[in-house]
């Protein structure tokens, strides 16, 4: 009778707890000054700035662009109920890719980096991110952006951390309370049932995997950025991905196939990590411990 009345009030506040969670997707959108954009992204993760794909490559996205950002550090969710989102002078965006898309229109990059190539003082200047549309719509930059790299690759690296939970000392070095693991373990099995990669085997996505990004280091081959010898915009979201199989999980196949299958993908890590994070470790949990 007793344990019948833990387990009740237990599951009662994990109820209200989940429930809190889930409801908790409403933003609120701040008074910030004049044209300045806020990144709202959950706080900082271990070994790479996030342990959300998407928030590292938001982030790595304004860097590369130049744009100036504040951050603000929550579990506040978008409209959409997801993070990374952002604001600017009381607009709301949602979707990493959105994001993008908006502040691409807004053109608020400094003057130079809207010319796609100049010469500065007798040099010749590439336009690092201004790569022409009809490059950026091909179907592989196109299957990149928004299809295979944000909508595929993604549930694997949410099985492995959740579901399979192949790093538990990682889940601690994360700060992840015990609660919270319980409660997206759960909505991670949901999730990536209703996804389809949740219905396999945890060999099977390892081949799944495996041929994922075998098909992204065939494309990147011998270049140094995904589009030949400057970076773009598609770079962000490959490098996002590919940070956290790099940085962020350790102990599984995933990083076994960045760090030593693939090794162009850890050396492309490499070079995006040193061109826009040269301040990585500040902004890694793990990298302000050392420090200390
Ligand atoms: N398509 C979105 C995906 C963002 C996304 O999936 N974010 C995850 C964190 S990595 C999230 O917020 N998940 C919460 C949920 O699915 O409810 C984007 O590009 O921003």
């Amino acid at each position: 009778m007793e344990l019948f009345a833990v387990v009740s009030v237990a599951s009662l506040i994990l109820g209200i707890v989940a429930m809190w969670l889930t409801c908790k997707k409403r933003s609120v959108v701040g008074n910030y000054p004049k044209d300045t954009i806020v990144l709202h992204q959950i706080r900082r993760g271990p070994y790479a700035p996030s342990i959300s794909p998407f928030c590292v490559k938001l982030e790595t996205y304004l860097r590369m662009s130049k744009l100036k950002y504040q951050h603000v550090y929550s579990t506040q969710m978008s409209l959409k109920g997801k993070v990374p989102w952002i604001e600017l002078n009381g607009q709301e965006i949602a979707d990493s890719e959105f994001c993008i898309e908006f502040l691409n229109k807004k053109q608020l990059h400094p003057s130079t980096m809207v010319r796609r190539c100049a010469v500065v003082s007798g040099v010749l200047h590439y336009e690092v991110y201004f790569v022409p549309d009809d490059v950026l719509w091909s179907a592989v930059c196109y299957v990149m952006r928004f299809n295979f790299v944000p909508d595929y690759v993604p549930w694997c690296l949410v099985l492995y951390r959740w579901v399979f939970r192949v790093n538990e000392a990682w889940l601690e070095e994360a700060r992840i309370p015990v609660l919270f693991r319980w409660y997206v373990s759960r909505f991670a099995r949901r999730q990536t049932w209703s996804q389809g990669h949740g219905r396999h085997s945890q060999a099977e996505v390892d081949r799944i995997l495996q041929s994922d990004l075998q098909a992204i280091s065939e494309f990147l081959g011998t270049k140094p950025f995904l589009l030949g010898r400057e970076p773009s915009q598609v770079d962000c979201a490959v490098f996002g991905q590919l940070s956290q199989f790099k940085w962020n999980m350790h102990g599984c196949l995933a990083n076994t196939l960045v760090t030593e299958t693939f090794p162009n993908l850890s050396a492309y890590c490499e070079r995006m990590k040193e061109r826009y994070w040269p301040d990585w470790d500040e902004h890694t949990l793990m990298g302000r411990k050392q420090d200390k």
